[in-house]
C-alpha cells in the first residue's frame, strides 16, 4: 500500500466551488450526475484528478459536451481540461447500495438509503476531488419512488418538492455554506419524526427534527433534550449560534462510527439517539447525550472551521471532544464525567500509546487515514486542548477561540492555525507546547521529596518513552496542578497550585512543613502523563480521606488499590486493610454524592493493572483482582447489603442523585457477588426480576452472567426472550456474556458467533461480542491462543466485507509485546495469518503489518 506523508501536502489545482449532484434513487441501483464547477487554482494547466472508488464513468461531458479528454488512473479519473481556468465537467455513475457492505458512501441499512462520505467515502458515490480542502456549495435533487423512499432529506434546506412519472416523488435541497465532500449527506426512507424548534441568540427560530423508524419515535425525546441543551451551551460557552433554518438527524442502525457530523443533516448509529428507561442504562443515556453534542458542536469546531487535510484530523477531533466532554460535565457532576473520561484515556489511548500503533495526535503518515480515527487523535486530542484552556484559563481560552473561529471562518484550517489562535488570543508562547503534535508516547513524571532546612522542594524529572519511528523524545511543556498538605491536619499546606513544567527536570518548592507532607499531584488530571512517585506509609490513604480536589481523592484511592493489586500479583503481601479501610471511608460519604463514591470504590481494570506490569500475567492478574474484591465484599458486606436494602430511584428519574444511587448498587452487588455468599446469585435475580429499568437489569445480569448458578441461565434467557427483536438491547445479551469472568468464556464466544442472531453486517452486533470479549482480558489471552484465533478468525471473515470494522478490531493482537513469550508467538502467529489472506484490505493490512513491529 501507498504512505501518505504529511511533508507531502500541496494546495489543490482546482476548486470546486458549486457543485449540483442530481440521483434517481434505488436500493439496487442508484444514478448519479455530479455537475462540478471547477476553477483552476494553480497558475499553470494542471488535469482535474477526480477520486473513485468501485465507480466507472459512464459519461464525461464538458461545458455540456461529450468529452473524451479523460482517462482512469486507477480508480481515479483524470480529465483533461488543456488551458481551461474554469469548466462544468458532468460525470454519470451507476452505484449499487444494496451490495455496499463497508457502509461507506451511499448504503442500504434496513430498507432505507443513507451516505457515510468521511473521511474518503464521497468518491464512492462520485468522481470528486474529496479532499477536505476542496469546499463548495451543493445543491441536490433527490428522486425516487414514494412508496419506498416518502422521506428525501440531503444537508441545508428544502426548496422545492413535487410530484414525478410512476409514483416518483423529488427534492431540492440547497446548502448555502460551503463545506467539503466529506460532510455531504443524504436520507432516503420511511421515517417519522421528532420535530421541536430553537430561539438562537439572534432571535432565529430553527426547526429540529430527529428522524427514526416507526415505532422508535418515544426513544428521542432524551437526544431532543440533548441538542437543545447543546445549542444553548454553545451560544453561552463559545459566543457559536447555528446557521441554518433547519437541522437533522437520522439514526441508523447499521453503522461504523457513532455518528457523523454532516451539515445540518448529522446520521447517528441509532445506539446514541435512542434511549428510554427500559431499554437504556443511565450510561447509554450520557452516551446520547455526549454524543448528541459531539455532532452539534461539529457545526463550528469542524464544519465552519473545517481541516486542510486529514493530518490535521485532531483539530477538529480533539477539540470537539473536550468541547463534548466540557459540556456534559455542566449538565452532570464535573468531577464524576473527569474521572469517567480519564479512565477512558488510560484505558483506550495509553496502550496505543505504548503499542506498535503509537502515534502522535497529529499523524506523520498513514497508508489509510480510517485507521486513525483512533483514542490518540480524540481523546489524548481532547487532553491537548485542555491544557492549553489549563495554561491561559477561561478567559484567554475564549479569546484564542473566538479568534480562531473568526480567523478561519469559512476555510481548511490546520493544527498550527488553531494553536496561533491560542497565543495571540492567549497570550502565551506555545512554541514548546507544539511538541504534544509531533511526539507519540505517554509522557512519564518520576517525582522525588528534597527537603532543605524546614523548606520542601518536589524534583520532576520528565521522560518521553521512544515510540514507533521516535527513538528519542524532547520534554513536553504541560499544567502540572499540585498541592501538599500537612498529614497531622496542623501546620502549613500549599493551596491549588498551577506549575507550567517546560524542562527535563525541574524543582517545584512546597513550602515549608515539619514532617514530609501528603503530595496531591497532577489534580484534577491537568496533563495526561503517568506519574511515579513514591508515596510514604499512609499518604494515599490519608488523601483519599482528605484531599479536597475529588479528582485526586479518587486518585490517591485507585493508587492504593493498585500497589496492592501489583504487591499480589507478584505474590507479596500488599496492604489490603488499608484498602478496605480507605474504602469504608469513603463509603460514608456515599449519601451525598453516590456517583462519586461509586466511581471512587471500583477496583481498577485488569487491563489497567496489566499496564503497570513489565510482562503481565493475565491469570494472576484475574485472581488478584478477584480475590480483593472478595475482601472488599467480604469485609463490608453489612455496608454494601444496606445500600442495596434501600429502594432504588424509579427508572424514570435521570437526575445526577439518581443515577449515581444506581450505579453504586451496581457495585455493590459485584462487591456481594465477589464474598461467593449463596444468597447473592437470588438477590440479583430478584434485582433482575424486579427492575424497572435498564440500568439496573443489566447490573443485575452483568453480575449473574460472571456466575454459573440456574438464576444465570434463567436470567439470560428471559432477557433475551423479552428483547430478542430489540437489535440494541440484544446487543447486551452479547456483551455481557462476552464480559464474563467465567472459564468458559472463549468458547461461549465462539458460539454466540454462531448464534442465529449474530451478524457480520451489524457492527453494532460486531462490537458487543468481539469488542466485548477482546476488552475481557485473561479470556481474550486465554494461555492455549483460542481467544487469539478467534479474533483472528472474526478479522478474517469481516475484512471482505467491512474492512473498516475488521481494521478496528486488530489493536488487542498488537500488544503482544507487553506477553510471555509463549503468548507473544500465538498473538504474532494470528497477525500473520491475517496478513497472509489474498486481498487483504488496505485498512487491515496496514494495521496489522504494524502491529508486527
Ligand atoms: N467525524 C466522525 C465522527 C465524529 O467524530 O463525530
Ligand atoms: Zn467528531
Amino acid at each position: 500500500p501507498v504512505t501518505i506523508h504529511r511533508g507531502d501536502y500541496r494546495p489543490p489545482e482546482w476548486q470546486i466551488p458549486d457543485i449540483a449532484l442530481d440521483f434517481a434513487l434505488g436500493i439496487k441501483e442508484t444514478r448519479v450526475t455530479a455537475a462540478l464547477s471547477a476553477v483552476r487554482a494553480a497558475d499553470a494547466p494542471a488535469p482535474l484528478l477526480l477520486r473513485g472508488d468501485g465507480l466507472t464513468p459512464a459519461e464525461v461531458r464538458v461545458d455540456g459536451a461529450v468529452w473524451n479528454d479523460w482517462r482512469m488512473d486507477g480508480s481515479d479519473l483524470v480529465v483533461d481540461l488543456g488551458d481551461r481556468t474554469a469548466a462544468t465537467v458532468e460525470v454519470d455513475t451507476l452505484i449499487h447500495p444494496a451490495t455496499n457492505t463497508q457502509l461507506m458512501g451511499l448504503y442500504a441499512s434496513n430498507g432505507m438509503l443513507c451516505t457515510q462520505c468521511e473521511a474518503e467515502g464521497f468518491r464512492r458515490i462520485t468522481f470528486h476531488p474529496d479532499r477536505p480542502d476542496v469546499l463548495s456549495r451543493y445543491r441536490v435533487r433527490l428522486a425516487g419512488d414514494r412508496a419506498r423512499f416518502p422521506i428525501l432529506l440531503s444537508n441545508g434546506n428544502c426548496i422545492a418538492s413535487g410530484e414525478g412519472e410512476d409514483g416518483t416523488h423529488w427534492a431540492l435541497w440547497e446548502d448555502p455554506w460551503p463545506k467539503p465532500s466529506y460532510l455531504f449527506a443524504l436520507v432516503a426512507g420511511d421515517l417519522v419524526v421528532n420535530r421541536d424548534s430553537f430561539t438562537t441568540m439572534s432571535g432565529r427560530k430553527v426547526d429540529l427534527g430527529i428522524w427514526v423508524r416507526d415505532g422508535d419515535l418515544d426513544r428521542t425525546h432524551h437526544a431532543m433534550a440533548a441538542l437543545k441543551h447543546s445549542m444553548k451551551w454553545d451560544e453561552e460557552v463559545y459566543g457559536r449560534e447555528y446557521d441554518l433554518d433547519r437541522f437533522n438527524i437520522v439514526a441508523v442502525s447499521d453503522f461504523n462510527m457513532g455518528a457523523m457530523e454532516n451539515k445540518g443533516l448529522n446520521i447517528f448509529n441509532t445506539r446514541y439517539i435512542l434511549a428510554d428507561p427500559d431499554t437504556a442504562t443511565d450510561m447509554d443515556y450520557d452516551g446520547v447525550e455526549g454524543v448528541v453534542a459531539h455532532e452539534y458542536f461539529h457545526n463550528w469546531s469542524g464544519n465552519r472551521v473545517t481541516c486542510r487535510d486529514w493530518f490535521q484530523l485532531s483539530l477538529k477531533e480533539g477539540f470537539t471532544v473536550y468541547r463534548d466532554q466540557s459540556f456534559s460535565a455542566a449538565m452532570g457532576s464535573p468531577a464524576v464525567k473527569r474521572i469517567e473520561d480519564v479512565r477512558v484515556l488510560r484505558a483506550a489511548q495509553f496502550p496505543e500509546d505504548a503499542g506498535p500503533l503509537a502515534h502522535p495526535i497529529r499523524p506523520d503518515s498513514y497508508q489509510e487515514i480510517s485507521n486513525f480515527y483512533t483514542a490518540t487523535v480524540y481523546n489524548k486530542g481532547a487532553e491537548v486542548i485542555r491544557m492549553m484552556a489549563t495554561l491561559l484559563g477561561p478567559e484567554r481560552f475564549r479569546r484564542g477561540t473566538d479568534l480562531y473561529f473568526d480567523r478561519h471562518d469559512g476555510e481548511a484550517a490546520t493544527c498550527e492555525d488553531f494553536i496561533r489562535a491560542m497565543e495571540e488570543g492567549g497570550g502565551i508562547d506555545l512554541t514548546q507546547f507544539r511538541r504534544w503534535y509531533e511526539q507519540a508516547g505517554t509522557p512519564k513524571l518520576h517525582l522525588t521529596l528534597a527537603q532543605e532546612g524546614g523548606e520542601w522542594f518536589l524534583d520532576i524529572v520528565q521522560t518521553v518513552p521512544p515510540t514507533p519511528g521516535q527513538p528519542a523524545k524532547a520534554p513536553m511543556m504541560m499544567p502540572l496542578r499540585l498541592a501538599a498538605f500537612a498529614m497531622d491536619g496542623g501546620g502549613a499546606a500549599l493551596p491549588d497550585t498551577l506549575v507550567t513544567l517546560t524542562g527535563a527536570a525541574q524543582r517545584v518548592p512546597l513550602g515549608a512543613f515539619a514532617a514530609r507532607p501528603a503530595l496531591s499531584v497532577n489534580r484534577g488530571f491537568s496533563a495526561p502523563v503517568i506519574v511515579d512517585y513514591e508515596r510514604a506509609p499512609g499518604e494515599l490513604a490519608w488523601l483519599a480521606a482528605h484531599d479536597d480536589d475529588p479528582f485526586a481523592r479518587y486518585e490517591a484511592l485507585q493508587q492504593l488499590m493498585l500497589d496492592t493489586l501489583v504487591a499480589a500479583v507478584s505474590g507479596e503481601a500488599g496492604n489490603r486493610d488499608a484498602v478496605i479501610g480507605a474504602v469504608a471511608r469513603t463509603l460514608a460519604g456515599a449519601a451525598d454524592d453516590p456517583a462519586f463514591v461509586a466511581e471512587a470504590v471500583l477496583l481498577p481494570s485488569e487491563a489497567f493493572i496489566g499496564d503497570q506490569m513489565v510482562t503481565v500475567d493475565p491469570d494472576a492478574i484475574r485472581s488478584a483482582r478477584m480475590a480483593l474484591q472478595g475482601a472488599i465484599g467480604d469485609a463490608l458486606e453489612g455496608q454494601w447489603r444496606a445500600i442495596l436494602g434501600n429502594p432504588a430511584p424509579a427508572a424514570t428519574d435521570l437526575s445526577p442523585a439518581a443515577k449515581g444511587r444506581r450505579r453504586l448498587r451496581g457495585v455493590a452487588l459485584a462487591y456481594l457477588a465477589a464474598t461467593g455468599k449463596e444468597d447473592v446469585a437470588a438477590l440479583a435475580f430478584g434485582i433482575f426480576s424486579s427492575a424497572d429499568g435498564m440500568t439496573e437489569r443489566q447490573a443485575a445480569l452483568a453480575t449473574l452472567a460472571h456466575g454459573d448458578s440456574d438464576e444465570r441461565a434463567h436470567a439470560l434467557d428471559i432477557f433475551y426472550q423479552r428483547y430478542r427483536d430489540d437489535p440494541l438491547v440484544l446487543d447486551k445479551w452479547f456483551q455481557v456474556q462476552a464480559w464474563s469472568l467465567r472459564s468458559d468464556t472463549v468458547a461461549a464466544v465462539a458460539a454466540l458467533a454462531q448464534h442465529p442472531d449474530f451478524t457480520l453486517a451489524n457492527p453494532n452486533r460486531v462490537r458487543s461480542l468481539y469488542g466485548a470479549f477482546a476488552a475481557n482480558q485473561a479470556a481474550f489471552h486465554q494461555a492455549d491462543g483460542a481467544g487469539y484465533r478467534l479474533l483472528a478468525d472474526l478479522v478474517i471473515a469481516l475484512d471482505p466485507k467491512n474492512p473498516q470494522t475488521a481494521a478496528r478490531m486488530i489493536p488487542p493482537l498488537g500488544r503482544w509485546k507487553r506477553f510471555d513469550v509463549a503468548r507473544q508467538a500465538l498473538m504474532k502467529t494470528e497477525l500473520e495469518r491475517i496478513l497472509a489472506q489474498p486481498g487483504l484490505s488496505r485498512d487491515t493490512t496496514e494495521q496489522a503489518s504494524k502491529s508486527l513491529m
